[in-house]
């Protein structure tokens, strides 16, 4: 593949994320069940371009395995429970492959390469380099990343670390691959030192399902496992992307329809995972190529329709209980909820109306989930980003609880909220002291049991910290894993900010945008990846991670690292802390050890890892004890609490489309495998836009025309993607959807919600028109 490519305008190379097409674009509805045969035939191509074929097979047969495996990266499904069965998916696997290409990224590859001169590669080809070697350190006056000892890079940061006014001038980011052992050490360090600054990938991710759940239930997390999946009567799935993005929910998806579980998505386009599937691990199916429905209805909500699609339901199941007193629990209403009386009226106060406006879908439609519903004795319902990128990305996840709250939904098998969460360990990020808003008692329980004193102030989340950096208050920059340039809204203006950096560190396994796009002076520190033993002075290490239903594991790495000179992220952690802290007392190489240390003090700060080095080793690890799942609610009335909020406004204005952005099948998060996305028809596009086909007509606009994308940010800004091809595809009108990373050119920094602080990713207000200009088109 060529990937040099001469004579751009730095606005070009700035704007050019994502792969490099192999091919003309093409697009043809999709028509086979999920998984099944497609997925094998992908995952065959892969291994073979990765050369993979010996270790991946290998490897893969080691993953997510009870006792001595490696937890995926891919996603934060959980295990089986049954432990007894392989369940892979393909997008895992080719996660797992990717972190052990044999192809290396080392020293004389990066005196081959300026800095300037790698910026103009796509990022598939950035990653497809290889594997990092050794750490690397930005020279201003060659262009060059050069080689630095471990020593020297940690004293770097060490000094300038030092030298800041305040520890505020600090930011450490952190991506949900982390390990539970590596995090709280992140967070030791960040709070020893004196700042709250822990901006995360969570912040644009589900932070409105933690807050939402918080204030409704006590607990920031979802509280069903898989037992319950298993015994559910009803599932509601909104807004996630299953078959690509946690393509084991198939599994549990097709298990349920065959016991004749009702299973309603809700979703703006009818994805993959809403259709058939043939379950990869099912060897009678695959070999009688039989596939299973996944699904029992599905609803095409407009683009932030969702909390007025559910208030229908919730309407419809009140209209029921006049004649029908079992269609409420009231019981459990009066015994373990308050604010019921209110949001009562406020449901009874909103009309069918306003709720068929604001939702997009017909009256008979929401009446029929109303019934799947109130005739199930138990529900549950899931979501995703679908639901969080959104302004009142909190309030329809209360949304969701009050429905739940108004069949008793809760604290009982088989029922209740069960948020699909992102990263493989972003939750156990969380529990382990991530939050740049940590409660006083947690800080208390640190401070004492870790002889620091923490500070109390609110820290920077990730918008923040992009903000802080432009007016010079954040200096230094870490992050830890991910790809916080390109992840990250408002590409041109976090660019700008990481630019205005005094040091960025950026802790990776591959390269990316972030190492490239960088402070005065940078560090890139390679890390062993999650397949990789780690060998520490008191023998091979694990680390645990905590899946989307709070179980509690142990990973464990079996390959060789990638080069000898690799350290892990727990050993990097203690070695920038010690250079920062010359005087600290906590012990971090006694810590680095032996990881069994690090979970003895764990044990003691954090709730629910009592006995943690005994528990986490049991065969399947152990759950954390969910207080709102025994009907304990940790939250000011000591009950589950209503919620009554008002309806938003969410249908876009004359002319303007509300755009979401979304992942391909081909891609995990920043890293883009190809530019297909096999269940939605697409191969060799990724700049792209899905539209309604009546929307493109009344624009004069026809398949694979070039077209702008405008959008226009609530300061009035605007931003643009020119030459990006339109697709039409079946999307409730006044919609659009196109990849991220590219499309966070359109995000405005400014954009998030007033509600979570997240990033308003899947609804920005853009308008659609043919490109103008065909020479700045692309094809
Ligand atoms: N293979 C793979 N797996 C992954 C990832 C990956 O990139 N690749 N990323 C991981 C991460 S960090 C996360 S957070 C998850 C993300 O998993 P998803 O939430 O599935 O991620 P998206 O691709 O952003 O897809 C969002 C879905 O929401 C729908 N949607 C958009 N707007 C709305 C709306 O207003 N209402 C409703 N109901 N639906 C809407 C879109 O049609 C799409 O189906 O996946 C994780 N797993
Ligand atoms: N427009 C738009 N933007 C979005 C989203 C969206 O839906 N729309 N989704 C948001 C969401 S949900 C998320 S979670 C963020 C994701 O944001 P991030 O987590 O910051 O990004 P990733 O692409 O997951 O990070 C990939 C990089 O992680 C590094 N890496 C991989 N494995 C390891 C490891 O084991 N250790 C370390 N230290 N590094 C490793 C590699 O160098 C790789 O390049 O993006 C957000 N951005
Ligand atoms: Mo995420």
């Amino acid at each position: 593949m060529s990937t040099s490519e001469a004579n751009e305008s730095p606005a070009d190379v700035e704007s050019r994320v994502g792969s490099t097409p192999e091919g003309a674009p093409e697009f043809h509805p999709y028509r086979h069940p999920a998984a099944g045969w497609g997925a094998a035939k992908s995952v065959t191509r892969f291994l073979a371009r990765e050369g993979e074929w010996v270790d991946g097979p290998r490897a893969i047969m080691k993953m997510n395995h009870e006792n001595g495996g490696f937890d995926c990266p891919g996603c934060a499904w959980p295990d089986d429970i049954k432990g007894l069965r392989l369940d892979l998916c393909e997008n895992g696997i080719k996660h797992v492959t990717w972190e052990m290409t044999r192809k290396r990224v080392d020293r004389a590859y990066f005196a081959a390469h300026t800095v300037t001169e790698l910026s103009g590669w796509s990022d598939f080809a950035l990653e497809d380099q290889g594997r990092l070697t050794e750490p690397m350190v930005y020279d201003p006056a060659t262009d060059h990343y050069v080689p630095i000892s471990w020593h020297d890079a940690f004293a770097l940061f060490g000094r300038v670390v030092r030298e800041l006014d305040s520890p505020d001038r600090a930011a450490f980011y952190t991506s949900g691959r982390l390990g539970n052992e590596a995090t709280f050490l992140y967070q030791l360090m960040a709070r020893e030192l004196g700042t709250n600054n822990l901006p995360d990938c969570s912040n644009m991710c589900h932070e409105a399902s933690g807050r939402a759940l918080q204030a409704a239930l006590g607990t920031g997390k979802g509280t069903v496992d898989l037992k319950d999946w298993e015994t559910t009567d009803a599932l509601f799935i909104l807004g996630v992307n299953a078959a690509s993005n946690a393509p084991r929910m198939l599994t549990a998806l097709a298990e349920a329809y065959r016991r004749g579980t009702q299973i309603v998505h809700i979703n703006p386009l009818i994805e993959a995972a809403a259709r058939r599937t043939i379950i990869p691990h099912d060897f009678v199916d695959m070999a009688l190529n039989k596939s299973t429905r996944t699904s029992t209805l599905n609803l095409q909500v407009r683009i932030g329709g969702d909390m007025a699609l559910l208030r229908g339901m919730a309407k419809a199941v009140l209209e029921q209980a006049r004649t029908d007193p079992k269609a409420l629990d009231q019981l459990f209403i009066d015994r373990h909820t308050i604010g019921f009386e209110d949001y009562r009226k406020l449901v009874e106060a909103t009309s069918w109306d306003e709720i068929e406006r604001q939702s997009g879908v017909p009256r008979d439609r929401i009446l029929k989930a109303a019934r799947v519903y109130r005739d199930a004795d138990r529900s549950i319902v899931s979501w995703c980003l679908g639901v969080t990128q959104h302004e009142h990305g909190v309030d329809t996840v209360r949304e969701i609880v009050n429905l739940l709250l108004l069949r008793g939904n809760l604290g009982r098998e088989g029922a209740g909220p069960s948020p699909v969460r992102g990263h493989s360990n972003v939750q156990g990020n969380r529990t382990c002291g991530i939050d740049h808003r940590p409660t006083q008692e947690f800080l208390d329980r640190l401070g004492e049991l870790c002889g620091i004193d923490p500070p109390r102030a609110h820290g920077k989340d990730t918008v923040a910290t992009i903000e802080a950096m432009h007016r010079g208050e954040i200096q230094v920059f870490v992050g830890m894993g991910g790809n916080f340039a390109l992840a990250a809204p408002d590409t041109a203006y976090t660019y700008e900010g990481l630019r205005n950096c005094e040091l960025t560190v950026q802790v990776s396994t591959k390269l990316n945008r972030s190492h490239l796009v960088h402070g005065r002076r940078a560090l890139i520190l390679p890390c062993l990846g999650r397949t990789e033993k780690d060998v520490q002075r008191a023998g091979e290490q694990e680390t645990s991670v905590e899946d989307s239903m709070s179980m509690v594991h142990l990973s464990k790495g079996m390959k060789r690292p990638a080069s000898p000179h690799l350290l892990s992220e727990p050993a990097i952690i203690a070695g920038l802390a010690r250079a920062a802290l010359p005087d600290s007392t906590t012990p971090w190489q006694w810590y680095v050890e032996d990881y069994d240390r690090i979970r003895d003090t764990m044990a003691q700060v954090l709730d629910g890892f009592e006995d943690f080095n005994r528990r986490v080793r049991l065969p399947l690890g152990f759950r954390i004890k969910q207080p709102a799942r025994e009907l304990v609610f940790l939250t000011p009335s000591g009950k589950a609490e209503f919620s009554a909020a008002p309806l938003p406004d969410v249908i876009p204005a004359p002319g303007t489309l509300a755009l979401g952005t979304m992942r391909s099948h081909d891609q995990w998060n920043t890293t883009i495998y190809s530019d297909n996305d096999r269940y939605r028809g697409i191969r060799n596009l990724r700049t792209l836009v899905f539209m309604n086909p009546d929307d493109m007509r009344e624009r004069g606009i026809t398949e694979f025309d070039p077209v702008d994308v405008t959008s226009t940010a609530r300061d009035g800004s605007t931003r643009s993607l020119t030459g990006y091809l339109a697709v039409p595809y079946d999307i409730p009108r006044g919609c659009a959807a196109g990849y991220m990373p590219e499309m966070n050119v359109l995000c405005a920094i400014g954009d998030y919600s007033t509600q979570s602080d997240q990033p308003l990713m899947k609804h920005l207000r853009v308008t659609v028109e043919k490109s103008a200009d065909p020479a700045r088109t692309r094809s």
